[in-house]
């Protein structure tokens, strides 16, 4: 009993309690990516949501004119680095959704290259989720998802689908590419929500 507890008490008040468990700070940005980086011109960009009722599609400058805000938040990635305020700017999901009825749950995020990753609906509602097409003061590289990706950062990073091309809802959580390859489903990084 007793060397249990002095294990895990001795170390707490040292961690960042900004840190979920498990995870360790980097200053550096990895890229993690399961393909090559598609190139997309802004212009030729389109972002398309798609529900039982039908389509809704909006360009680079259609998109951005429905409200861009800036949010500085954590990220944190299932290979256990996290980053703490990193300050983003983007569209937040809430301005898309005031123009989408749906009485699905689910979306499934689509990427140009092909990558995909299930969400429930209501984790990119209330001000959780954005379009993000700037970080650091700067435009996304290509490499970390420019010129536009889905940023959920209060789930693990691979829900923030670089390159976002759409959404798809979906009335069940249907599994995603690595959601598919034995990811948890939700991941929420305060839960440890890695694998299943
Ligand atoms: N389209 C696409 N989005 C993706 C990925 C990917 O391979 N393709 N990788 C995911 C994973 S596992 C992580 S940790 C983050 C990494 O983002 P970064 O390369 O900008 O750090 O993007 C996520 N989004
Ligand atoms: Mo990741």
């Amino acid at each position: 009993m007793s060397f249990i507890t002095r294990g895990f008490s001795g170390r707490r008040g040292d961690r960042d309690p900004r840190l979920p468990p498990g995870q360790t700070l980097v200053s550096d940005w990895p890229v993690l990516s399961a393909g090559p980086t598609p190139d997309i011109a802004p212009e030729e960009w389109e972002f398309v949501v798609t529900t039982e009722n039908g389509r809704h599609r909006w360009g680079w400058d259609e998109l951005r004119a429905l409200g861009i805000e800036d949010v500085t938040t954590d990220i944190h990635c299932v290979t256990h680095w996290s980053k703490l305020e990193m300050p983003w700017r983007g569209v937040p999901l809430d301005k898309i959704f005031e123009h989408i009825e749906t009485s699905h749950d689910y979306v499934m995020a689509h990427s140009y290259g092909g990558y995909t990753t299930n969400v429930p609906l209501d984790d990119l509602l209330d001000g959780r989720a954005w379009i993000a097409f700037e970080a650091d003061g700067e435009p996304l590289d290509p490499e970390h998802g420019g010129p536009a990706r889905l940023l959920v950062p209060h789930l693990y990073f691979w829900k923030s689908a670089k390159w976002i091309r759409g959404l798809v809802t979906m009335p069940s959580d249907d599994p995603g590419f690595w959601e598919q390859n034995g990811y948890h489903l939700r991941g929420d990084p305060w839960q440890e929500e890695r694998y299943w």
